[in-house]
């Protein structure tokens, strides 16, 4: 098949995975074409039949704000067309759904499929918002295919937006031959070898709750020798600078900022922290899963489809900072359980490899283009 990919080309899960996904297809003998105004960052090599199209957009005096989901949509179009593409898959919701509608007007109905697979905040926090409402629910409705990555974020598109149509929920992937402890326990100048290491990976903003991260740590460093990592960077940053210096944490806690490898980090880590307000999947989760790294993460949203409370992590109210802390020292106090559980976690990582999932994708552009 020949494939348009269009997504947020920055830090962020839908990126990932959409990214991820080209780069798979690929090796599958697809043909992919990135339609972005950036290249996406882990697309940072050259693939085999990968390709990228960026989106040119015209500056001018009279456009406060440069109507990117238009120039997106004449990019698509002119794709869809010189490439022969067959189906369009776009990333989050807003604008692209409605960019790609756009593009499937300009090129006539029946030149391509629109697939569009939504993320999170596009349904729960952006594309529900009043001033994006009826855009979203339009288009989900007009794309060939919807899928969500997890069943939490179809039950909530569903009842959010009163949607009825069909929409195939196809979790997020990792490929564990890639995300995997490698033995190497390479320590950071500031990182002692007996420090208990806690992570925490994002783009800094609200919904990741990064303060109940840093009131955890405060806890777990009162029982438990350990240093936290942030890695990322965001509209949070000056907030938690300054709670983590209030907090008299400025020894323990390591700001790393982007990290485009975070492997290396996730092999020094003995316990990923997620206590997001809500999320739908939690990429950044599996991926430390996979690298035998428990998690303690939210009850609100998809996260509870990847965690297994108790076994691979535990799964916390992210406004209960007592319980998140007792489950933290449980994990980081007793080394043996700390093995266990990132075991049971790599295990689990397993089951959303993405030599299972990719598939699931393929079927999905199969029905999808058979009209079923
Ligand atoms: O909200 C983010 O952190 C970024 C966002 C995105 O679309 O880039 O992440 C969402 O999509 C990821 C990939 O599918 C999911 O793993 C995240 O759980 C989801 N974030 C939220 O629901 C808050």
């Amino acid at each position: 098949m020949k494939i348009g990919i269009t997504c947020y080309p920055t830090y962020g899960g839908s990126g990932v995975v959409a990214t991820e996904l080209g780069i798979e297809l690929a090796k599958r003998d697809h043909e992919v074409h990135f339609i972005s105004y950036e290249q996406p960052f882990r697309l940072d090599k050259f693939h085999k039949s990968v390709y990228f199209h960026e989106v040119e957009m015209l500056e001018y005096p009279l456009f406060k704000y440069p109507p990117y989901s238009l120039s997106l949509s004449v990019r698509m179009a002119q794709i869809i067309k010189s490439e022969k593409l067959d189906i369009l898959h776009v990333h989050y919701a807003i604008p692209h759904a409605a960019s790609a509608y756009l593009a499937k007007k300009i090129v006539g109905d029946d030149n391509i499929k629109i697939i569009t697979t939504l993320h999170g905040t596009d349904i729960t926090l952006v594309g529900n918002h009043h001033s994006f409402f009826d855009i979203t629910k339009f288009s989900i409705e007009k794309s060939d295919g919807v899928t969500c990555v997890s069943n939490f974020l179809k039950k909530t598109t569903e009842e959010t937006f009163g949607i009825k149509r069909g929409m195939e929920v196809i979790y997020n992937f990792v490929d564990t031959e890639v995300y995997k402890k490698n033995g190497n326990r390479k320590y950071l100048d500031m990182i002692e070898p007996d420090d208990n290491v806690v992570i925490h990976i994002s783009n800094f903003r609200p919904v990741k709750r990064i303060g109940s991260i840093i009131k955890v740590f405060c806890n777990i460093s009162k029982k438990v020798k350990a240093k936290l990592l942030l890695v990322g960077d965001g509209p949070e940053m000056c907030k938690i600078r300054s709670l983590v210096s209030k907090l008299g944490l400025d020894d323990r806690v390591i700001f790393m900022g982007r990290q485009d490898d975070i492997i290396p980090l996730l092999n020094i880590s003995d316990l990923y922290m997620l206590p997001s307000k809500s999320e739908s999947f939690g990429l950044s989760a599996l991926e430390a899963m996979s690298c035998e790294v428990p998690v303690i993460g939210t009850s609100f949203g998809g996260l509870k489809e990847v965690v297994e409370h108790g076994i691979s992590g535990f799964i916390c109210d992210p406004d209960d900072i007592k319980s998140m802390s007792k489950a933290a020292v449980a994990v980081l106090a007793n080394k043996k359980n700390r093995v266990k559980m990132g075991l049971a976690a790599r295990k689990r990582a397993k089951k959303f490899d993405s030599k299972n999932i990719i598939d699931k994708y393929v079927d999905y552009y199969k029905e999808v283009l058979e009209g079923k």
